[in-house]
């Protein structure tokens, strides 16, 4: 196993037209979820990726299992529970460059996750652990789940992933910046955005930011910096990777889950941090053009076949 991630995944409704959902008489069914974002992203990119998750004993559970699992993901580590639904969550295009979500997760199956459904035979086959900072917000037993799989992880040398996600529609800012420092410390690798590096650090200067979360625990740290690109942090060397220009972005939704896949995706295949940082960029840049969390993430050649005619290009 290369790559095992813990999170919620829910049902996503997107009304086929753009404007307040309030008009809106039809609906896509997709689904989405940082982390299966993630796992997903780098399924097809050629790894093998195993998604711990809990969803509810109902159609939408049974459809996500299927969903997920046909994108090549493991999904032997997800429960279904009759005690909570699946969560789902709504996506309203309102006008360009503008897309707002909307939650119907509290009390969902995943929200209920707990240390009992970690399995440590399991978490301990991979080589890194994604988490995102969206599980502890769930709920307390969310919360000690994710302090309960990084301990797993770090004492059978799993290296700790850990991308920020600050989601303040899911808990107080001061909760928020408390738990997202401690497990700042804790991560191997962090992969922020700078708007997250503020919130956490009241920083904003990219590369103060960097030697703060350097400083804080992190030995790599990849900040996100939108359309300039990301910018690579480690105590021997930083450097500022120039991103895809995007024409039209169509769903910005899921991009930094196509970058940390590419990222993770570039170090499995023993890249450099410049070229895994590209790659990364690249993955981002792919998601961005297409309505949905994963629909837009690419195969391997895809990627491949941008990078090497990679002229700053517009895509
Ligand atoms: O990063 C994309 C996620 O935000 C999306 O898939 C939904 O997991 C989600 C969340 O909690 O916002």
């Amino acid at each position: 196993m290369d790559v095992v991630t813990v999170g919620e995944t829910m049902v996503l409704f997107t009304p086929d037209s753009t404007g307040l959902m309030r008009y809106a008489n039809n609906f896509s069914m997709k689904f989405g979820g940082a982390e299966s974002n993630v796992a997903i992203g780098l399924s097809r990119l050629g790894h093998q990726v195993g998604w711990i998750s809990k969803v509810g004993e109902d159609e939408f559970g049974k459809a996500m299992k299927a969903f997920i699992s046909g994108e090549g993901v493991d999904v032997s580590q997800v429960k279904q529970t009759s005690v909570a639904p699946t969560g789902i969550y709504f996506k309203e295009p309102r006008r360009a460059n503008d897309v707002r979500v909307y939650y119907y997760r509290k009390g969902s199956a995943a929200s209920t996750l707990n240390e009992d459904d970690l399995d440590e035979d399991y978490i301990k086959k991979a080589k890194y652990l994604h988490i995102t900072g969206i599980t502890p917000a769930l709920s307390e037993t969310c919360r000690e789940t994710i302090f309960k799989v990084i301990d797993i992880a770090k004492r059978n040398k799993v290296k700790v992933v850990f991308d920020p996600n600050l989601r303040l529609k899911l808990w107080s800012e001061d909760l928020a910046r408390k738990i997202l420092l401690e497990i700042a410390a804790k991560a191997d690798i962090i992969l922020p955005g700078v708007a997250e590096g503020k919130f956490m650090f009241g920083e904003d200067d990219p590369e103060k930011l960097g030697r703060l979360f350097l400083e804080h625990g992190a030995s790599l740290v990849v900040l996100k910096m939108g359309k300039e690109g990301a910018y690579y942090f480690t105590k021997e060397d930083e450097k500022l990777v120039s991103g895809f220009p995007v024409d039209n972005v169509v769903d910005p939704v899921g991009a930094g889950d196509g970058f940390a896949a590419g990222f993770l995706s570039g170090l499995l295949d023993d890249l450099d941090l410049e070229k895994a940082t590209q790659r990364a960029n690249a993955v981002g840049a792919f998601v961005t053009q297409v309505n949905g969390d994963v629909e837009g993430l690419p195969e391997k050649d895809e990627v491949d076949s941008l990078l090497t005619n990679k002229t700053d290009d517009v895509i």
